[in-house]
């Protein structure tokens, strides 16, 4: 069965941009992944803990048969080979890649929560996902992401760039 992903792809340390686009290589070599989407490049204030460097933050939808736990191994594999090295939990990282959305399927597991635990509210992340796909559902409920937005989020969004391939 092929679902569609969305990705959130951030990186605060080193070259940020290069660990961005090189984990979106990696991720598009991959010979069960489909590059659908590619969102802006966002510039973002750290969300958790704050006495970091701003984060640049990317959405990209893909579409893959593997299953979600399989894509969690593949995506921790290229956050490694692309030059992630170990820090604190919210702490700076070269690359992160975490799974948003994942088809209509909701995981509750301790290695996976889909959607992402923090998908509400961190704009960061759903503004991109709205700018690929401005009706995005959210599963089981039904309803669309861009109505279940809480009101009085905070704002990390700080600026928007074209992104390149
Ligand atoms: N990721 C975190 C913690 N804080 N802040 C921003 N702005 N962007 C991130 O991707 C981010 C964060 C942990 O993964
Ligand atoms: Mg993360
Ligand atoms: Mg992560």
């Amino acid at each position: 069965m092929v679902n569609e992903v969305y990705l959130g792809l951030g990186s605060n340390k080193g070259d940020r941009e290069k660990y961005i686009s090189d984990a979106v290589d990696k991720i598009i070599q991959q010979n069960n992944i489909a590059l659908q989407s590619t969102s802006s490049l966002y510039a973002t204030k750290p969300f958790g803990f704050e006495n970091q460097n701003n984060f640049l933050n990317l959405v990209i939808s893909v579409r893959t048969n593997a299953e979600a736990l399989k894509l969690l191994d593949i995506l921790k594999d290229i956050e490694k080979k692309v030059g992630r090295t170990n820090s604190f939990k919210w702490g700076p990282r070269e690359i992160d890649i975490d799974i948003l959305l994942f088809g209509d399927i909701v995981i509750d597991e301790e290695k996976l929560t889909i959607p992402h635990k923090h998908l509400m509210n961190r704009d960061f992340f759903y503004i991109p996902i709205l700018e690929i796909n401005p009706n995005i559902l959210l599963p089981e409920s039904g309803k669309k992401l861009k109505d279940l937005i809480p009101s009085k989020n905070e704002n990390f969004i700080i600026n928007k760039f074209e992104f390149k391939i």
